[in-house]
């Protein structure tokens, strides 16, 4: 039976944009590799994303440079990838990977080979030359972590010295802190474990943190090391997490006498 999921959406509609990526879920979830969960979690992120009338915010926008700057300083920069992940900014995120020599891993809270199979194939389909996953020959398990997400590639994430974790779940940011590795999130919820525990966190809509992203690495890539490490040096991770809960306030209390 048709859900009518998959029905005409007219670009004249007011929330064309918000719909075409709900939509992308949905066929994710009927295609085997987005998690039922990744609706839950989407429309969780929708609601925070309301918060900053879905835009990037000044904090975010640090954020997302400061990231930058960190990658390109790191000998082992690795992405980390999950179904709406994949769903959503897959050519993006391989072309981040690209500019910035990272390796992209496939690393799932609700793990299946057979949804790694899958994203491995989109992100190949997007110009990925190789993917490392839980699923590969040399594999470690993070320490704390019981769940099955716990088992990561040697040559991916074991190894990384900088992981950015998009849309994580929690526990896997604190593990990987605790390893000594520079943790970068993107989480739209500013008071989630994952937030809070990360050591530079953007609080952006992953669709549009990835493409701020990309043009960050174009204009900062040139950059001096020293220059680069400066603006690592003056940021802030618990101040711009402040800073956009004060953001909050300034959107929401505009009608204030
Ligand atoms: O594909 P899997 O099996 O690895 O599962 C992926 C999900 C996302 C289902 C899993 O990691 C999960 O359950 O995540 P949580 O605990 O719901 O956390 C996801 C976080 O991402 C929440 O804090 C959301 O607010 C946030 N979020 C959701 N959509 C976006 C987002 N942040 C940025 N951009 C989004 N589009």
């Amino acid at each position: 039976m048709k859900s009518g999921d998959d029905i005409h959406i007219p670009k004249s509609h007011p929330r064309y944009k918000s719909l075409m990526y709900r939509q992308r879920l949905v066929r994710g979830i009927k295609e085997g590799y987005v998690s039922e969960a990744g609706l839950i979690a989407h429309g969780r992120g929708e609601a925070f994303d309301y918060l900053i009338s879905e835009q990037t915010i000044k904090p975010a926008k640090e954020a997302e440079q400061v990231a930058i700057a960190a990658m390109l300083l790191s000998k082992n920069p690795v992405i980390s990838v999950n179904g709406n992940v994949a769903a959503l900014v897959p050519k993006e995120i391989v072309r981040l990977g690209s500019i910035l020599n990272a390796r992209i891993e496939i690393n799932l809270f609700h793990r299946t080979l057979k949804r790694e199979k899958l994203i491995e194939k989109i992100l190949k389909e997007n110009g990925a030359k190789e993917v490392f996953s839980g699923g590969m020959k040399k594999t470690r398990r993070l320490p704390g972590i019981d769940h099955p997400r716990g088992i990561v590639s040697e040559k991916g994430i074991f190894n990384a010295d900088t992981v950015l974790v998009p849309l994580e779940d929690g526990d896997r940011t604190e593990s990987l802190v605790a390893m000594g590795k520079l943790v970068i999130a993107i989480d739209l919820n500013p008071l989630s474990r994952t937030a809070q525990k990360a050591s530079i966190t953007i609080v952006d809509n992953i669709v549009r943190a990835i493409p701020n992203m990309i043009e960050f690495a174009d204009e900062i890539g040139g950059w001096k090391k020293e220059k680069l490490k400066k603006l690592i040096e003056n940021f802030d991770n618990k101040k711009n997490l402040n800073d956009v809960l004060l953001s909050y306030r300034s959107t929401y209390c505009r009608f204030d006498s």
